[in-house]
């Protein structure tokens, strides 16, 4: 699954729908917090850019990943029209990163299958911290900026 080849330089962001009238939520972890203030400026932005208002957009910051799914289930009850969680898991020596990964993973996807709205799974799950930067403003682009994207799409649907 490479980045290489799927990221906002090769998308036309005029085709991306107005979201003037649309809300968001945004579940955002503080762990890694380098990487996912970058992923979040990027998904803000981005939502701005197609017109979502500043009042529009509200902000959940939870301590680590495994807590972006009590956050977009709390967000998911708030009338929006689409949830962003974003979050950066960087393996270490032990098996912690799996247990996250596959935990906020699925509990994610759980949220969408019973939610009210639909949650963009916005977790970089890296080997190391240089793939993070890479992916959060880097050279493949800025996640957080596709996240906003597919969030606007799925919010229309
Ligand atoms: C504990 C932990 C570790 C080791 N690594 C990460 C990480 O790379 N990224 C992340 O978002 N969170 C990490 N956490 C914290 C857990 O997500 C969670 O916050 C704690 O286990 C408390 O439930």
């Amino acid at each position: 699954m490479s980045s290489a080849f799927n990221n906002l330089n090769n998308i036309d962001l005029s085709k991306i729908p107005d979201a003037a009238n649309l809300k968001f939520g945004i579940a955002v972890s503080k762990w890694n917090e380098e990487i996912t203030n970058n992923l979040l400026n990027g998904c803000i932005d981005l939502l701005k850019s197609k017109g979502v208002l500043d009042e529009n957009i509200i902000i959940s910051q939870v301590p680590g990943s495994f807590e972006l799914i009590y956050a977009s289930k709390k967000l998911q009850m708030q009338d929006v029209n689409s949830v962003i969680a974003i979050g950066s898991v960087i393996r270490g020596e032990t098996m912690h990163f799996d247990f996250i990964c596959n935990a906020t993973s699925s509990g994610i996807k759980d949220l969408n299958v019973s939610g009210k709205c639909p949650v963009i799974f916005c977790v970089l799950t890296d080997d190391n911290i240089q793939q993070s930067i890479d992916r959060s403003g880097g050279k493949y682009g800025n996640k957080g900026s596709e996240a906003a994207i597919a969030a606007i799409e799925m919010a229309l649907i």
